[in-house]
Parts: C-alpha cells; structure tokens; sequence
C-alpha cells in the first residue's frame, strides 16, 4: 500500500512537556516517523510518495475556522509578545466557572484552544501540523481514486484535538478531517476504528451527533488512564448519533492480545453491520508493552495478527498514524501492522 509521508514533518519538535509534576522530554518526537518510514519502506510494497497540499477548506470542515486561524499565526502572536521564547505553551485554561471567551491576549487564546500542557507550538510547527493533515487527505484522494488501502504516515498525531481544542500531543483531527473529506466527495457511511492506547476523545466529540460517521475505539479505561474525562462504555452517542459511538475501554495491566481480540472482535462485528464505504484506522502502537506511555502488554508479533484480521474485513482502508513512543520497536510493529494486513 502507498505511504504519504512529508519531510516537513519533522519540522514540529516540543522539547518538553509536563509529567508527573516535572518537565520531562517530550515524547511525541520527530524520530517517530522516521522510524516508521524506515521499516514500513523495507518491509511493506510501498511506495512513499508526498503529500499534496490541500488547503485549510478541508480542515474548516471539522475544525472551528477561528481555531484553524488560531493555530496558523500563533507562533505570529506568540512571538509579539514573548521575543526570544522558543516554545509557545498554554498554562492556564477556562475551566468551570469562567467564562468560554476568546479573549485578545495570546495567552488566553492558547489556554482557551488547549486541554493540556503537551501541545506546544513552535516557530516551524505549523507546516507540519499542515502537512500531517494534508498526508490524510493525500491518502484519502487514493481510496477515492480505487485503492483498496492507504498509509497516511501523520506526525503531529490528530485523535486528541476536537472541534476547537487541541491536546495529547495533537493540533488537527487528521483521521476526522480524512472522514469528512470522504463524505465531501460523495462517500455515504465512514467507519473509524481507533487503536490507540489512549481514548480519541477528539475524534468522538466531533461526531457525537452523527450517524454517518461510525467511532469505534479499543483504549485504557479512562478512570484510570489520559484522557480520563472521555471514552467511557456508556458514552454511545447523542442525537441523530445514538448508537454510533462504541468505546471499548480495558483494564491497565491485565490486557494482552487475547483480551484486547476480543474487544477487537466486537468492534469489528458493530464495523461490519454499520457496511461503511471506508475504514478509517486510527492506529496508535502504544498498545505496546514497551510503550512508556501505555500499560498494555501486546507483543510485536501479536500486530501481524492484528493487521491480518483487519484485513480480513475486506473494507477500502485508511491508516492513518497516531501514538506509539516505545521508538525503537515502533517501526517494526508499525510494519507487522501493515504486512500482516497486505496478507
Ligand atoms: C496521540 C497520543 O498518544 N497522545 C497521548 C498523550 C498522553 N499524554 C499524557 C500521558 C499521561 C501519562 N500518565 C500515565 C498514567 C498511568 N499510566
Ligand atoms: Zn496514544
């Protein structure tokens, strides 16, 4: 399958983020994609191709176009007002009982788009927060165009950020934005499975509503796992979206391949019955039991096996790249993924 990759990419680089109290090197890292380049160009039928820009219409189609603008010239204001300051970080945010208004200073307006401490911007972050959700839309135009699957190799990742937010290392909902511009184009039904080991709370707030917009995710039980105030069983929709939203959260420490399949299955079997004309893989290998981030114990064999029965769903299929900070293994079970799904 092709793989949409962008240099520019690893033009976004956070040095650090806050973790258990203390500023800690970020983990969301350019060698990620790099890694993941390297071993799916080797392994996989490839072959890499760019992104083509696409413009900020596709990205307006699921995100606030104020947030869109934000997000392009806040290194701009950032800059106005702290000269020299390397990293622009939110450190302060409109929680209960103050008032949700965009307010004129660009710290304000940084908490006010922001849920956590781990989305810093810097002076070249925008062209690869732009060309991550163009590598989505690039792989998106191959289903279109009759490809049964496609490998949009994202870097920022997208499932954190909602309508207007961003968070959890994530500034646009490249998965979503991908969804969107799948029905723009005439498609009826989108599923998206999301693997991550963390909820995509972006994701499913963005589609709460919609029925034409399947969210299925497998993910850490959020009482006690990020993104903790999203992702729970009993969350299935709203509206016109009821029933089209299934969250399968799992217990930390106890989850291996056998349990996770079966959650796997299930969501695969509501996939099915929902016949989307794509499937959009929201695939995260924090999952990993190396993963620094994760508590789950998948091994990397076990992701041969996980792109095999993902294959054999036989759906038009759109990976598009998300979390996964175990660097060193990344590549390889990014791969085994991707190999055992071309089975
Ligand atoms: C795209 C993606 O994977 N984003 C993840 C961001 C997670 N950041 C916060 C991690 C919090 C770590 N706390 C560990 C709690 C017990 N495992
Ligand atoms: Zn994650």
């Amino acid at each position: 399958m092709k793989i949409i990759y962008s240099d520019r990419q690893q033009l976004h680089c956070v040095p650090f983020e806050v973790l258990g109290g203390e500023p800690t090197p970020n983990f969301e890292q350019p060698q990620r994609a790099l890694q993941v380049l390297d071993a799916l160009s080797v392994r996989t039928s490839g072959p890499v191709l760019p992104p083509s820009a696409h413009g900020l219409a596709p990205l307006k189609r699921v995100h606030s176009p104020d947030y869109v603008d934000f997000l392009a010239d806040a290194w701009n204001q950032w800059q106005a007002t702290f000269p020299g300051k390397a990293v622009a970080l939110p450190f302060l945010f409109p929680n209960r009982g103050l008032r949700q208004r965009l307010p004129r200073h660009i710290e304000g307006r940084l908490g006010y788009y922001a849920f956590d401490l781990s989305v810093g911007l810097t002076a070249t972050s925008w062209s690869a927060i732009q060309d991550s959700a163009d590598c989505a839309l690039t792989a998106a135009d191959l289903l279109l165009a009759g490809e049964c699957s496609a490998f949009a190799l994202c870097r920022p990742p997208g499932h954190h950020a909602g309508r207007d937010l961003m968070g959890g290392y994530c500034y646009l909902n490249n998965a979503a934005i991908a969804a969107q511009y799948l029905l723009d184009q005439g498609q009826q039904r989108i599923a998206i499975l999301d693997l991550d080991y963390h909820h995509g709370n972006g994701t499913q707030s963005i589609f709460y509503e919609r029925s034409d917009v399947l969210f299925a995710s497998i993910h850490g039980d959020p009482d006690d796992e990020y993104p903790h105030y999203l992702g729970f069983a009993d969350e299935t929709g709203a509206g016109e979206g009821v029933g089209f939203n299934l969250n399968l959260p799992l217990p930390l420490g106890e989850t291996d391949w056998s349990r996770y399949r079966q959650a796997l299955d299930s969501a695969i079997e509501r996939i099915q019955a929902f016949a989307p004309d794509t499937l959009v893989i929201s695939l995260g290998l924090d999952t990993f039991c190396e993963d620094p981030l994760g508590e789950f114990s998948i091994k990397s064999l076990d992701y041969l096996e996980m792109g095999r029965i993902l294959g054999g769903m036989g759906l038009p299929t759109l990976f598009v790249f998300e979390g996964g900070y175990a660097v060193d293994a990344l590549g390889n079970n990014t791969a085994n993924v991707v190999e055992g799904f071309e089975q």
